[in-house]
């Protein structure tokens, strides 16, 4: 199957009409025409049961932080209550979701993520 990839103009040369040599070029400035995808963050919440070590193991294992930032984030979710552990496509987030909450489910923890669309 073909997959057409979109037109993202540029500025383009654009012959000019009659009384020129032939040999000059304008450019002329288009707006872009393709916006880029709207990106979704996964965002983790505070509950007062899963283990925080379980909580920086998942972040570290699922969303490639190192120790010492998985530890930041979820950190960051105790004290606020929420926190964003990456930002992704539509699809890969909502694996990244799936993939938490399997985890989560698996070792008997209340642990709860979710995706949502990153405000511009
Ligand atoms: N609040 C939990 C505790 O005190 C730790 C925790 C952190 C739980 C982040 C969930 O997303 C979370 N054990």
């Amino acid at each position: 199957m073909a997959t057409k990839i979109p037109a993202i103009p540029t500025a383009l040369p654009v012959r000019l009409p009659d009384g020129d040599s032939g040999d000059s070029v304008v450019l002329e400035r288009r707006t872009q025409r393709v916006k880029p995808p709207q990106m979704y963050q996964v965002v983790m919440l505070n509950d007062d049961y899963t283990p925080m070590e379980f909580v920086v193991v998942v972040i570290q294992e699922f969303f490639s932080k190192d120790l010492e930032a998985a530890t930041q984030i979820m950190l960051k979710i105790h004290l606020e209550g929420r926190g964003v552990c990456g930002v992704y496509s539509k699809d890969v987030a909502a694996t990244k979701v799936d993939q938490v909450l399997d985890a989560a489910h698996k070792a008997g923890h209340p642990l709860q993520c979710l995706s949502e669309p990153v405000e511009l």
